[in-house]
């Protein structure tokens, strides 16, 4: 009979048909296993995969195939972060529509991860820039309005100038654009923001809680960003006038060390403290100047300190000296109150300011070891240490003082205790066409009016025309611009912004719970069901972005009754980067590797295979030729095993029960390495996701297959063994190389379909290793005798018996000149 070769295209294409047709993976929640809900972050339709995607996805597909065969009813599903620039950059360059770009990249896209045997529920797809996604979004907008939570404000704004749109705090990265890296402008803009400033504390508190499933590193970054500090608000009255500056500050037991004052240039009271000054000229200049500049710059550490003062003073409320204003470049007008009380002997800053402009430096914080003059300090001093020159409070330890020093000024009506985030509402109007409308009108009459829920959605409308420099066409295209007001019927312009996409990709891990629903937003019991994701997976570059919205979405949305989770993902995995010759595989560096052609040319469970056992998930992998290729042949050789003995084979089940003291020892021998296997792969995967280890097991496996099959073919027994121990092989490769696993196993004669195996159990006694004893003799003659395991190499051998005792005695002081070893027999040492 002709062997019939590994052709991975057929089988494929033969199982991923019958997948889908026999709706393999589509679930629903009436359903009475336990579920499990595994999710990776849904891609940007941008045209086709690439092998970061591949490995993602490849990840999740296990979680998902794993998480089935051990019992839980698994919602995996796909769709497409639709909405989004590149879109519209697409369609200026390339003259087509935004629209028929998207949906023409998610056609093809979607047939590129169908080719990987993906496991996914498709019945749930989803687009964002679909109206029927968008609607309820739009709805939740107005929900967000009516409660407050979204408010519309003019304030300066991150513009990039290339995107031609604002951008969140999150998305500006070192003064950059996320996106295009263009160095991002401040602008002065009225635009929607999002209050997600009212979860700071929840959204911090929540951290802890997380720290089981998600990495340190994630948490960490997070709590960064949300940025918490516990201090006080302090006045300060300004001299002549009828006006007092408060500042914040964490530093309260240093106020009798402050000896002026720093003000952010855009502070409201600026203006009025020049006027009529003879510094109104240079204050003026001085703002223009630092207006340029952007605000991470600002707050950087190297950033030169510049400011100028103000021509008044204010009055230190503990001291009563006069203290100079000055306007800073580093001070930022949405932190705390914009306003910095400056202690330039414990604050860097301040220092470096102070001695620029020879303003005055006093110590009040004096550690134990040295006295701090400062004349010599050539650097703040912002340790621990107790207080001096500070009044009644001399000598506290200055942890102590700032207690004291609260309590005081509370009574004293001087300042109150607060507490500060670096946080800031999320600003989600964006200039782009390609994007949600945001359901308001403006009314002459009645000023901004929300659309009535009943008309929603307000449709992008899909008939116009691009322009070339990027902007937005929708406040030039009349049939979108003017409409009625929902309130007097009079004549209203629509709001034009749309939304930022990270909005969108805020709840649609929600939507898949009942992706087709018409008449809400979620169907309560479908959500009830899945939610939270018990596995989500992405990558790390979302750690704030993404992951931060979405937490507070999901919080904002249970305060509105949609939900009731306060978290959406109880598991995360951010996975490692995918490399080629040690960079980032990107296509500005030209070093991508199409996953089109790797699965042409080996298939997609090699590409599969290989992107799971390059490195462990959460590791960068390294993209390799080599790598790839061996992958392949270790399909290869699984398939020759199985067509070679296929005559002998027969369905018999995974692990069969056996009288393990009637077999030989050959036997024994397989049935322990299929029962270890099972130890190993369970292990390794059932929690920790190391599916490299789980996969070099499953290699072992059908090594030993290979090297018992001629001798135990011969028996029944044998037979019987070895068609167990391929079934076991067999299902525990199948969610990582799905296809050739299910046909193998079909060609084995099974009925049942491989993908409703439950994950097999392995029998603690057969892990028991099999010891044989070896003889070994020195110069010919038997001088000990020692036990190895069966399977132990040559090596193994040759350096256990070298280190047995009575060996030892025998060829101390000799030379060794040669070392036989006859396998399961015999070790002869030869020595002089
Ligand atoms: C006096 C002082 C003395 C300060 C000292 C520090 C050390 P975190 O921990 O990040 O919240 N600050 C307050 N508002 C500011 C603004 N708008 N722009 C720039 N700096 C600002 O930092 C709080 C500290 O940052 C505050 O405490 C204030 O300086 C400064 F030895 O007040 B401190
Ligand atoms: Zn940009």
């Amino acid at each position: 009979m002709a062997v019939k070769n590994y052709n991975p295209q057929e089988i494929e294409q033969k199982w991923q048909e019958i997948w889908e047709k026999e709706k393999y993976f589509q679930v629903t929640h009436k359903d009475d296993r336990p579920k499990y809900y595994v999710l990776e972050m849904f891609p940007y339709p941008s045209g086709r995969i690439h092998m970061g995607h591949v490995r993602n996805y490849s990840i999740g597909d296990v979680v998902a195939r794993l998480k089935r065969m051990q019992g839980y009813n698994v919602l995996h599903p796909m769709g497409w972060d639709a909405f989004g620039l590149p879109a519209e950059n697409a369609a200026i360059k390339r003259n087509v529509h935004p629209a028929k770009w998207t949906y023409e990249n998610i056609d093809y896209m979607r047939e590129e991860l169908k080719r990987l045997g993906y496991s996914y529920d498709w019945s749930r797809e989803l687009a964002t820039c679909h109206p029927k996604y968008y609607k309820w979004e739009q709805l939740f907008f107005l929900k967000f309005l009516e409660k407050g939570l979204v408010y519309r404000k003019k304030s300066p704004v991150n513009w990039c100038p290339k995107c031609q749109t604002v951008l969140a705090n999150e998305q500006v990265e070192e003064g950059l654009c996320w996106r295009c890296d263009s160095l991002v402008e401040q602008k002065e803009l009225e635009q929607w923001f999002l209050r997600i400033t009212d979860y700071a504390e929840e959204l911090l508190d929540f951290l802890p809680k997380l720290s089981s499933g998600w990495p340190e590193r994630v948490l960490t970054m997070q709590r960064n960003w949300i940025g918490k500090s516990e201090g006080m608000e302090i006045d300060f009255s300004v001299d002549g006038m009828d006006e007092s500056i408060t500042v914040f500050t964490t530093r309260q037991d240093t106020l009798y060390g402050a000896t002026f004052m720093s003000l952010a240039p855009e502070h409201p009271l600026v203006e009025k403290l020049i006027q009529g000054t003879d510094q109104e000229q240079d204050v003026r200049a001085f703002i223009q100047k630092v207006a340029q500049m952007d605000r991470t710059v600002r707050s950087s550490e190297d950033l030169e300190k510049e400011g100028v003062f103000t021509g008044r003073y204010c009055i230190n409320p503990v001291t009563g000296i006069k203290m100079p204003i000055y306007v800073a470049n580093f001070v930022l007008v949405e932190y705390g109150t914009g306003a910095v009380m400056a202690v330039p002997a414990h604050d860097q800053r301040d220092f470096e300011f102070a001695r620029k402009y020879n303003l005055p430096i006093k110590v009040v914080i004096q550690p134990e070891d040295t006295v701090l003059e400062p004349d010599t300090m050539d650097a703040a001093y912002t340790e621990k240490g107790y207080l001096v020159n500070s009044g009644q409070f001399n000598n506290l330890p200055n942890e102590e003082a700032k207690i004291k020093l609260a309590e005081y000024l509370e009574e004293k009506g001087l300042g109150k205790r607060t507490v500060n985030y670096r946080l800031r509402d999320w600003n989600i109007s964006r200039q782009r066409y390609w994007g949600a409308p945001i359901p308001v009108v403006y009314c002459e009459k009645c000023g901004i009016v929300p659309v009535k829920e009943e008309d929603l959605p307000v449709v992008l409308p899909l008939d116009v025309k691009t322009r070339p420099d990027g902007r937005s066409p929708l406040p030039e295209y009349e049939e979108f611009l003017h409409t009625t007001c929902p309130r007097c019927n009079g004549p209203a312009k629509r709001e034009t912004d749309t939304m930022d996409t990270f909005v969108e990709s805020s709840w649609y891990f929600a939507r898949y719970t009942d992706a087709r629903k018409d008449d809400a937003p979620f169907d309560p019991e479908a959500l009830k069901y899945w939610l939270p994701v018990d596995q989500y997976i992405g990558g790390i570059e979302h750690a704030i972005l993404h992951l931060l919205y979405s937490r507070f979405f999901v919080k904002a949305l249970r305060d509105l009754g949609y939900m009731e989770i306060d978290e959406p993902f109880a598991n995360l995995l951010t996975q490692g980067m995918v490399l080629k010759d040690g960079a980032k595989m990107s296509k500005s560096k030209g070093n991508v590797v199409d996953p089109d052609e790797m699965i042409n040319r080996y298939g997609a469970d090699t590409v599969r295979l290989f992107c799971l056992f390059a490195a462990p998930p959460e590791k960068d992998m390294e993209w390799s030729d080599s790598g790839i290729e061996g992958a392949h042949r270790f399909l290869n050789r699984l398939w020759r095993l199985v067509q070679e003995l296929l005559p002998i084979l027969s369905p018999v089940g995974v692990a069969i029960e056996v009288d393990g003291d009637s077999l030989s020892s050959p036997e024994k021998e397989l049935r322990r390495k299929e029962h270890e296997t099972i130890f190993k792969v369970s292990r390794d995967v059932k929690d920790k996701f190391q599916f490299n280890t789980a996969i070099a097991a499953i290699m072992e496996l059908t090594n030993t297959l290979y090297g018992l099959k001629e001798e135990l073919k011969q028996s029944e027994n044998g037979q019987k063994l070895l068609s167990s121990a391929i079934s076991t092989a067999l299902v525990l490769l199948s969610p990582i190389a799905p296809h050739i696993c299910e046909e193998l196993w079909e060609q084995m004669g099974y009925k049942t379909r491989l993908a409703e195996v439950s994950w097999p159990e392995y029998d603690e006694k057969a892990l028991v290793k099999d010891e044989i004893l070896i003889i070994i003799q020195v110069n010919g003659k038997l001088r000990a005798k020692i036990s190895v395991p069966r399977e132990a190499s040559e090596d193994e051998i040759k350096s256990k018996a070298l280190a047995d005792v009575n060996v030892q005695r025998h060829i101390q002081g000799k030379n060794i000149v040669k070392v036989i070893v006859v396998p399961k027999k015999l070790v002869n040492i030869v020595a002089k």
